[in-house]
């Protein structure tokens, strides 16, 4: 049974006046964005408060569903394009159509449930089905690919899936980038490093629809679409993984790619450099728990000068961590304690890692731009500290 059923003069008021905001609700969303919108975790509350959360409850009192909506409102607001009874549709279907009645009605439509839930003052969007469009250059990574000691800037331009690379100068900043590859709009988690031990720099990557980790092997020189070879498969299953990065670990002088999974565990899987195919990467070990709120993995090298490199984080305050290698794949001992270098970096994003100024200092690049926009290119010269000195703007539009 609902806990807070309503009256019958309620009922009424709700039934007549969802009529008389249908038509304005559309313009309302378009003017207005998140402004009446509310997370699922909310409209969980509500349902809690309202159906003790049975989303497929009919008690015969009128209102249908794990939001108890009465069958007027529902069809009013479009319900029906989903099911004829509240009841009848999903969880989401119903939580769609809410957020209608929310932007028309008001919080003020699930009465005290709704302000326990703070169904007012939520504004997240529940279903973000039209996420931004992608924008600026995606899943950069960086290692010498031209051969020349500097280290290289990779990227994809997500409007074109053109994969682009930008040779670095050898102080931070980049040349004129030359495409090396097309059709990359189909992967992501890109890392570059040897992984095949020939002395030049690879590129990894993810194929969206298979889940399939390829290594593009590289020539070891900028011969723009010859830059890279045909590419080899070297592992499956991982499209759950997130947050690949190129890192030697154990510091055998053969990189090792990081990862996290859907749960939250680090894995590292050491590289065999040398080995081709599957064994490439030899068995994963959990080197760490709890990374589902970390972000934008990115390997610079030795930011505080022990020797040793370093693997850096951004946690959801925006917090920048570094958490140093021990130089032994050692399970959970892995990497030592980490220390706090940076806040404020959840304005960042595309952290890429790696010595750019060849100073033996590990550095890093971000781009700083609004979320669906493209934004400002930085470097971040290391100090050797744990860490930078001052940016400098290397480019736009990024
Ligand atoms: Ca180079
Ligand atoms: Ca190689
Ligand atoms: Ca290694
Ligand atoms: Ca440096």
């Amino acid at each position: 049974m609902p806990r807070n059923p309503r009256t019958s003069s309620r009922t009424a008021r709700t039934a007549a006046t969802a009529a008389i905001a249908l038509a304005g609700a559309t313009l309302s969303l378009a003017s207005t964005g998140s402004a009446h919108a509310a997370s699922v975790a909310t409209w969980d509350k509500v349902a809690h408060c309202e159906s003790t959360d049975n989303w497929q409850i009919n008690t015969g009192n009128r209102y249908y569903g794990g939001l108890q909506i009465l069958l007027s409102t529902w069809n009013a607001f479009g319900g029906r394009e989903y099911a004829s009874y509240p009841h009848q549709a999903t969880k989401q279907q119903q939580i769609i159509v809410a957020e209608r009645i929310l932007a028309g009605q008001g919080a003020g439509a699930w009465g005290s449930c709704g302000a326990e839930a703070g169904l007012a003052d939520d504004h997240a969007t529940p279903y973000p089905t039209t996420p931004p469009a992608p924008v600026g250059m995606v899943h950069l990574t960086a290692a010498d690919l031209t051969g020349d000691g500097k280290k290289d800037l990779v990227g994809v331009e997500s409007a074109t899936g053109t994969l682009y690379l930008y040779p670095g100068n050898g102080d931070g900043t980049l040349g004129d980038r030359v495409r090396i590859g097309s059709g990359w709009g189909g992967m992501s988690k890109l890392a570059a490093a040897d992984f095949t031990g020939d002395g030049r720099a690879d590129l990894a990557a993810v194929e969206n629809t298979t889940g399939n980790l390829y290594v593009y092997p590289g020539s070891g020189t900028a011969g723009g679409m010859n830059t890279l070879g045909a590419r080899v498969r070297i592992g499956s299953g991982w499209g759950a993984m997130r947050d690949l990065t190129a890192l030697d670990v154990n510091k055998d002088g053969r990189p090792d790619l990081l990862a996290i999974d859907s749960g939250g565990a680090l894995w590292a899987y050491p590289g065999s450099g040398g080995a081709a195919g599957m064994s490439t990467l030899g068995d994963r070990a959990q080197i760490g728990s709890g990374w589902n709120a970390m972000t934008e993995l990115a390997a610079p090298g030795d930011l505080n000068s022990d020797g040793t490199a370093d693997l850096v984080a951004v946690d959801p305050s925006g917090s920048l961590w570094k958490y140093p290698a021990t130089g032994s794949l050692n399970g959970m001992n892995t990497l030592g304690d980490r220390d706090r270098i940076g806040s404020g970096w959840d304005s960042m994003r595309q952290l890429v890692g790696a010595d750019f100024n060849g100073d033996g200092k590990g550095d890093l690049d971000a781009v700083q731009a609004p979320t669906g926009s493209t934004g400002t290119f930085y470097f971040y010269p290391g100090n050797g500290d744990g860490g930078f000195a001052d940016r400098t703007r290397i480019g736009n539009g990024w």
